[in-house]
């Protein structure tokens, strides 16, 4: 098959409207009318609100191209892989087509309107998503949540684009993906569906090739399976550039046996090696098509087994469960012409550096590119994809669901090679969504909720990728609404603490399975709330222009409510921010480590959420920009292959009252090693009682052998003497003369502690930073002029002395040093 990208000679404009832009595509409305200077920036102030109203009208986009040659073939086929998302189709004036889905790949037929003689016209037009919502709503009504425009779950179209509570309302469209112009000669190659068995130190490959050919007599498939290149870690690896080849019979079947295959591993398991599969059909001895992808050999899956807690729920690969680590992906971006693989590539690149070895592709977006999952395959992240529904009720009606069935089909055969998937979600919130509503429920409701995520995509995925998991939900016990938020079963999404108020030692008391939600909001940096106000009258929290770029209602007065609790009242715009952000990310420490402690009956601890897709206040721990929160670095540490944490009794967690009678409460360490490797280790686990200069009263060493992907749990000691307000506890984890985890304790709140003046001071080489302090130092922040520095570690604690840190990004240029003591 010959296949032309037209990616040229594109022009848009308002339907019906006088003046053409020049476009881009593949791209979107927003970014064509930005380019062209015919919209404000949209994340600017609440521009928002005025570039929403873009949406109530239609636009068109032409493209102009020339294609002589198109008699030789037998067909020719014009594939969109990305229509966002009422569109008419037109070529040389007439319609070829409509589609309503931006979520599928659309082809239509087109030889017999090409021209090979005169250039050829292809328009389409761009139906406005905001009247087919409002349309939609009349017709069917509204049951979904509330931060989203009426009708957004009658549209498919990623929901997330009408408004969520961290989303704005920007309701982009466009060819969002390439388009492309396929010429058959003789044959064409689908989809090849690859299955694997691992048995034996051995995997034998399975292919079943899907593919049209005018004369299947004549054609045969080849499969080449090559293996990757030597890397120098592997050690195993046996010979460079391996091959492997098989003809597969007429029907399209056929299996590879690979002796000794590199296994694929998560990030911290092992190594990543991808081996190529080529799949070639000749037709009449000649080669009329290709497809060639990459893989990973490895079994995964999720284990599920009745225990005395429950049932579990834990990935597994290659018959290992592992802890998944990681958070809630949410789509990048809502100008949806800006998305970008090297932007992609450097999130992703961001989670692999904070020790992530899971991702979740939340259900409220869009499906991802294609080279979002070549990078997690390459970076050894497992993906839980969600389908994309989430929060609503879908009518089912006989269209829709010949929509959505499409829907799955397309994606799972774009995805479902890929090594890094580990499992395909239903839904998110649906089940619990719909069970809680039980009492209002039409019955209905329940029946379509049960036909689209327990009969419907398990029948697709029964024939198109019966290998990968299935799970109907988010959270889930296992479906039918058999109690689809339960702690001791499936995936929970726990938020007592944040939307229920609790506070977050609340997390210490659940031992869920996996938890693939739970979050904590914080204010990202000043130079990120500069790209959307420069005005100073809005640098304040409650300001207009912050409480706009916050969409969880009156939350920035919950941060003020949560920062009250722990630390001392911070005057100053940018002390808010950076206190913010420590809450934030000890709000998420402190349900982390508990989970990891908890290892074996907890298996999973996905925090919500990874990224912003506009500058706003958020969940995220790394914000629309790109940079940094607090709590990412704190992910780093909290997701260290080897662990160390401590469980302390504290002031903080018994929430003690100091104004009652009997005011008491228990002062007592436990420390905790997990290990999330496939080694055994031995490790030293070291612990300081300090005062507040960071002098050690008291030291205490113990040797651990921590077992491979375990966690072991250290005596408790009490501290019944220690003064709550100037002595804390510092503890060390070592292995081999390395520190490899560390973390300080205090037994009051922060701000009850009297913390001595650390003098923090910074030097530089340009490539390292040193920070000195003078006395204990809580959670320093080494920050830069442009706030962008990428630092091997930072926000971290120190016993007086110095640490120095490597700069991964960003110029020493400007620094500045604080910690908790100045706030
Ligand atoms: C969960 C998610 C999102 C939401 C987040 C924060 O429920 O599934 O829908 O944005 O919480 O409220």
């Amino acid at each position: 098959m010959e296949v032309r990208t037209l990616d040229q000679n594109w022009k848009m404009r308002r339907a019906g409207g006088e003046e053409w832009q020049e476009a881009v595509v593949p791209g979107s409305v927003y970014t064509d009318l930005l380019r062209n200077q015919k919209m404000e920036d949209p994340y600017w102030k609440d521009n928002e609100d005025q570039i929403c109203a873009l949406m109530n009208a239609d636009y068109e986009y032409v493209c102009t191209f020339e294609e002589s040659e198109i008699d030789p073939y037998s067909e020719v086929f014009l594939c969109f892989e990305g229509l966002d998302t009422a569109a008419e189709i037109f070529l040389n004036d007439t319609l070829i087509g409509e589609a309503c889905n931006m979520h599928r790949i659309w082809e239509f037929d087109v030889r017999s309107l090409l021209s090979a003689d005169e250039k050829n016209v292809l328009r389409i037009l761009l139906r406005s998503p905001l009247k087919y919502i409002a349309e939609s709503y009349k017709k069917y009504g509204n049951i979904g949540n509330e931060d989203t425009y009426e009708g957004f779950m009658h549209l498919r179209k990623a929901h997330y684009m009408f408004g969520w509570d961290w989303g704005a309302h920007l309701p982009d469209a466009g060819i969002f993906r390439p388009v492309r112009l396929c010429k058959v000669n003789k044959g064409r190659i689908d989809s090849v569906q690859i299955s694997q068995t691992h048995r034996d130190g051995r995997c034998i490959l399975d292919f079943d090739a899907e593919y049209a050919a005018d004369a299947r007599e004549d054609c045969s498939i080849r499969i080449r399976v090559t293996a990757p290149g030597d890397e120098k870690e592997d050690t195993d690896f046996i010979a460079d550039d391996q091959q492997f080849e098989t003809i597969l019979s007429p029907d399209g079947k056929g299996s590879i046996l690979i002796e000794n295959p590199r296994l694929w591993w998560v990030n911290g398991l092992g190594a990543q090696p991808l081996y190529e599969v080529e799949a070639v059909l000749f037709c009449g001895g000649v080669q009329a098509d290709s497809w060639t992808r990459r893989i990973g050999l490895r079994s995964m899956t999720m284990q599920r087994e009745k225990d005395t807690w429950g049932e579990s729920f834990a990935h597994v690969i290659n018959g290992k469960p592992f802890f998944a680590m990681g958070a809630d992906y949410i789509p990048e971006e809502h100008l949806l012409g800006r998305r970008s693989p090297e932007k992609t590539r450097r999130l992703l690149e961001d989670c692999k550096l904070a020790n992530f070895n899971v991702i979740r592709v939340w259900g409220g977006g869009f499906y991802p590119d294609d080279w979002f999952y070549d990078i997690c395959d390459e970076l050894g992240l497992a993906v839980w994809q969600d389908f994309m529904f989430a929060c609503s009720v879908y009518e089912l009606t006989p269209e829709f669901e010949e929509n959505i069935t499409r829907e799955f089909i397309d994606n799972v055969k774009r995805i479902r090679h890929h090594a890094c998937l580990a499992l395909w979600c239903g839904n998110n919130e649906m089940e619990m969504f719909v069970d809680q509503r039980c009492w209002v429920t039409k019955p209905t409701e329940v029946r379509d909720y049960l036909l689209m995520y327990e009969r419907i995509i398990p029948g697709v995925l029964k024939i198109h990728d019966p290998q990968t998991f299935y799970w109907p939900a988010s959270p889930s016990s296992g479906g039918s609404f058999d109690n689809p938020n339960d702690p001791d079963r499936g995936d929970v999404h726990y938020w007592e603490v944040w939307h229920g108020n609790k506070p977050f030692s609340e997390y210490r008391k659940h031992y869920f399975r996996y938890a693939s939600e739970f979050g904590f909001q914080s204010f990202p940096c000043k130079k990120t709330i500069e790209t959307f106000t420069d005005d100073p009258r809005d640098w304040n929290i409650f300001s207009y222009v912050m409480e706009k770029h916050q969409r969880n209602y009156g939350a920035n007065g919950k941060i003020m409510n949560y920062l009250q609790q722990t630390y001392r009242y911070p005057t100053r715009f940018q002390d808010v921010l950076y206190a913010s952000q420590l809450l934030q990310a000890d709000a998420i420490r402190y349900g982390v480590e508990h989970f990891r402690r908890n290892r074996g009956r907890c298996m999973g601890a996905i925090y919500w959420q990874l990224n912003d897709c506009w500058p706003v206040i958020s969940w995220s721990s790394i914000d629309y920009c790109g940079r940094w929160k607090a709590l990412h670095y704190y992910a780093k540490r909290f997701f260290a292959p080897i662990l160390i944490s401590c469980e302390e009794q504290s002031w903080l967690t018994q929430e003690a009252n100091m104004n009652r009678q009997h005011f008491e409460f228990e002062k007592s360490i436990r420390l905790n090693v997990a290990n999330e490797t496939q080694e055994d280790r031995r490790v030293t686990v070291r612990w300081n009682l300090r005062n507040a200069s960071g002098e050690s009263l008291r030291e205490e060493e113990e040797e651990v052998l921590v077992p491979a992907l375990s966690a072991v749990w250290l005596e408790k000691t009490e501290l019944p003497e220690v003064d709550v307000f100037s002595q804390y506890v510092s503890y060390e984890a070592w292995i081999g003369g390395k520190k490899v985890s560390e973390g300080t304790v205090i037994f009051s709140y922060p701000k009850y502690f009297r913390y001595e003046d650390p003098q923090l001071s910074l030097e530089t080489d340009g490539k390292r930073i040193t920070v000195t302090a003078a006395a204990y130092a809580k959670s320093v922040e080494i920050q830069n002029e442009a706030e962008d520095l990428v630092l091997s570690d930072n926000y971290f604690d120190l016993n007086g002395g110095s640490r120095t840190v490597e700069i991964l990004r960003g110029e020493a240029k400007g620094l500045r040093v604080r910690s908790v003591y100045d706030l």
